[in-house]
């Protein structure tokens, strides 16, 4: 192994960060007596294999346990994912499973208003009651398509299955069309095929990986960055480009401190530098695309003079990145990124970054864009949905034609009573923080507060819990048994989650309270059996594979099948030609530029700057910010701004702002952030400023993060939709920086 643990873990924290979690300090365990403070360094006398769910990578995890307590997280080394490594936000899962403020008994609202937080504990029996007694009045009175369930993580697929079986297909999370949606759409315009996730992405053999913003190594997901540690190890060069010093851009041969909204420009020019001078695959073009002629047509004038103007980036340096990343092809891997909703234009731009990858050759080939398989895995037999929905409320009429999955920001329109032609009468909400999560957070309180009802369901009391009708309180992952996990990988495998140790308080596993709604709405078909246990059984049977070897390996590896044509794979696209198209006669039909088309993003005010966000190495989202194993790293997060940018300011003409002083920040709409901390840097452009997203929590219930750092999402009041497949953009935010007031 070129890399260890150690080495990986600086990769995103800086050695400071590896020594706190690594050796599990646990001096400064905010909030909780020392004695009840599990160890992280000890070995259990028990070892149980099941998978991670700090974020939505799911490593396998073998987690030890002593005396009845979770001691310590480790990496399953079996598991395809994990190989023996978490990262830091996996390690740190005993932060959420002890965390002292986790729900523990089912609450009901008992104000008025929602949003006040104010709940009386009830017994799970009125709780469940009360659920489906106001689900089973809303169909009565609505139809069942009333009904939305956003859902975001694995225990979600019970209450899919439920909400389908109650008739409704109104399921959406914001991990579409706030995160990968344009993505996919942009890569399966072109190649007839999603990225999908896990991204089946050969970092490990890349010669040349390009970081168009993707911020690897802030962002975490863990078999990525070992094998990006790794490909750094043996000499992949690197090319990032982003308007900030990433930890990426640190490793990097070239950084490329584009003008933010302009990376259409420099890929079409990239495009250009390479046709022009024949550096693209021009054996891979022939056989397996159309319409090259069209694109060089359209390239001819996108010259890197021209893309300079646009970008900031220097012309002779564009030419020799362009050389730099064409030299290495195939293995020159342009990066599809994950959260790509930026400006609104992002299906053209990640349709931009797939013609690059085509020009390269390095769609299914090493180093690039593998073509995995899953294992089989049959269906449970259930009885099969007996009412056939009539629309989706996430987007109407023409509206955003080639979207293929539902709009999590289109059923929170949906629910404002005369936005759209629908009405939502009804919110189940599971494991996602839409105050935080959706855009102009305003807005969807103003969704909820039409509503007749809402539920969640939750580990913790998060700003979503405060505005509902009713929460339920799940156990975490370490405490139950999901759905079994076989995603298309380069190595198929089986996974499963089972429960390491009891549920604690009164939590319950998410199946349950699925299966006992169910059983009170009249559902008892389609929740045969008694515990998610017989159900995993049945499919691992049905599979011809062993249970037992499962439960005690925590995963079981299929055959590894051709995924490159130089493993003998033959390249087949999905789309309508069945060849990669570089010109889409889809988009043209549906009205859209068939060619990616650079649009210039909307300026910010004299005085104020773009706000840019993005990851922290041990937190996902907001949902780990009351984490106080992960919070001994990271407690609260702060703003990125240009040292003289910020001096220039009449503000701060007089005072001397250093790193650390506090600041507000105000956004074009007059929306204020709570104090936070300044961060001077020279690794940013002057023109945007950049802030870790999840942080300036408001849920009472969250003792620890409750006030710590400033949201992002409060100052995201405004995004640009894509008309392609309704991502909304979501880095159009201007602010300007104040001084913050010293307050007692
Ligand atoms: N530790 C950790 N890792 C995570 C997550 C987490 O919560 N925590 N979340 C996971 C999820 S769901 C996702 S979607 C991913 C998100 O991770 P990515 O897909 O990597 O992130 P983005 O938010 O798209 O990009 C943020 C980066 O883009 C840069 N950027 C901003 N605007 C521009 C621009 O106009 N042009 C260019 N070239 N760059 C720009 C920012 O400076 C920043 O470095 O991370 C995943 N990994
Ligand atoms: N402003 C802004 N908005 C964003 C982003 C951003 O960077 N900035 N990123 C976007 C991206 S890329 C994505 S993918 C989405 C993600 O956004 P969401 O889908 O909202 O995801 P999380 O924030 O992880 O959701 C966390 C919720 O799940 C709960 N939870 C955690 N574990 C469990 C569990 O085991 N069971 C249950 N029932 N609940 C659990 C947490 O307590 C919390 O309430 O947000 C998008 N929205
Ligand atoms: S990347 Fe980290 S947090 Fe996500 S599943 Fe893997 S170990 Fe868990
Ligand atoms: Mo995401």
């Amino acid at each position: 192994m070129s890399v260890t643990r150690r080495q990986f873990i600086k990769i995103g924290l800086g050695a400071a960060g590896a020594a706190a979690v690594g050796s599990g300090l646990t001096t400064h365990w905010w909030g909780l007596d020392a004695h009840d403070v599990p160890d992280p360094q000890t070995d259990g006398d028990r070892v149980v294999p099941t998978f991670c769910e700090m974020c939505f990578w799911k490593c396998g995890v073998l987690a030890h346990v002593k005396n009845g307590r979770v001691t310590k997280l480790v990496g399953n080394p079996d598991h395809p994912l994990s190989r023996g490594r978490l990262c830091p936000r996996g390690t740190g899962g005993i932060g959420l499973l002890y965390d002292p403020d986790r729900l523990k008994k089912p609450l009901v609202r008992v104000s008025d208003k929602r949003g006040e937080q104010k709940f009386e504990e009830v017994s799970w029996e009125t709780a469940l009651d009360e659920v489906a007694e106001k689900l089973l009045r809303i169909r009565e009175k609505y139809g069942p398509e009333a009904l939305a369930l956003f859902t975001h993580g694995y225990g979600g697929s019970w209450f899919k299955h439920l909400v389908k079986a109650y008739g409704s297909n109104n399921i959406a999370a914001p991990s579409y069309a706030q995160c990968r949606g344009p993505r996919e759409v942009g890569y399966f315009l072109t190649f007839g095929d999603g990225v999908g996730s896990p991204e089946v992405i050969d970092i490990e053999n890349a010669r040349c990986l390009v970081l168009i913003g993707s911020h690897l190594g802030e962002n975490m997901h863990n078999t990525q960055v070992q094998e990006f540690a790794d490909a750094l190890a043996r000499g992949c060069q690197l090319v990032v480009v982003d308007p900030r010093f990433s930890t990426a851009a640190g490793k990097a041969r070239y950084w490329l401190p584009i003008k933010p909204g302009t990376d259409i420009a420099l890929l079409l020019a990239w495009m250009h530098v390479m046709i022009r001078e024949g550096r693209y695959d021009a054996d891979y073009i022939q056989k397996y695309a159309i319409g090259f002629d069209k694109l060089k047509e359209h390239v001819k004038d996108k010259t890197p003079e021209w893309a300079y103007a646009i970008t900031g980036i220097r012309p002779e340096l564009i030419v020799e990145t362009a050389r730099f990343v064409a030299g290495f092809r195939p293995a020159s891997l342009i990066h599809p990124g994950r959260r790509t909703t930026w400006y609104g234009d992002d299906t053209q731009r990640a349709r931009a970054m797939a013609i690059l990858t085509a020009l390269l050759g390095s769609w299914g080939r090493r180093g690039g864009y593998l073509l995995p398989s899953a294992m089989e895995l049959p269906k449970f037999p259930y009885t099969k949905y007996a009412y056939k929905p009539k629309h989706k409320a996430d987007r109407h009429g023409s509206l955003y034609p080639l979207a293929d999955e539902t709009l999590a920001s289109g059923l929170c329109d949906a629910t404002i009573p005369g936005k759209t032609p629908y009405e939502l009468k009804a919110w189940m909400v599971y494991g996602t923080n839409l105050l935080q999560s959706l855009p102009n957070p305003k807005e969807t309180m103003r969704a909820i507060q039409a509503l007749d009802f809402i539920v969640s369901i939750d580990v913790l009391p998060s700003e979503i819990c405060g505005w509902s009708d009713v929460v339920l309180p799940e156990c975490t992952y370490l405490e139950r048994c999901d759905e079994l996990w076989a995603p298309a990988y380069k190595q198929p495998f089986v996974a499963v989650r089972q429960p390491v140790i009891e549920p604690m308080y009164d939590s319950k596993p998410g199946w349950w309270i699925a299966r006992e709604l169910a059983l009170r709405l009249g559902l008892s078909d389609y929740f045969p059996w008694k515990d998610s246990e017989e159900y995993a059984r049945y499919r691992v049977k049905a599979a011809g594979l062993d249970c037992e070897e499962l439960k005690q390996k925590g995963v079981i590896l299929g055959k590894r099948v051709p995924v490159c044509e130089e493993e003998g794979l033959e390249l087949r696209f999905n789309t309508s030609s069945s060849k990669i198209e570089l010109y889409s006669e889809v988009l043209k039909a549906a009205g859209f530029h068939p060619l990616p088309e650079y649009t210039p993003p909307e300026e910010p005010p004299p005085g104020m700057f773009r706000l840019l966000f993005g990851r922290a190495p041990v937190h996902t989202f907001g949902r780990t910010a009351n984490n106080r194993f992960l919070s001994q790293v990271y407690d609260e997060n702060e703003v990125w701004v240009n040292a003289e940018a910020l001096r220039s300011l009449p503000q701060f003409a007089d005072r001397e702002p250093k790193t650390g002083d506090r600041v507000v920040l105000v956004n074009q709409d007059g929306v204020r952030s709570n104090p936070v901390k300044l961060r001077l840097t020279q690794r940013i452009r002057g023109d945007c400023v950049y802030m870790v997203h999840g942080f300036g929590h408001t849920a009472r219930g969250l003792r620890f993060a409750r006030g710590r750092g400033a949201s992002d999402s409060k100052l995201i009041t405004r995004y640009k939709t894509d008309p392609i497949m309704g991502g909304t953009g979501m880095n159009v935010n201007f602010v300007r920086i104040e001084p913050a007031e010293e307050t007692a």
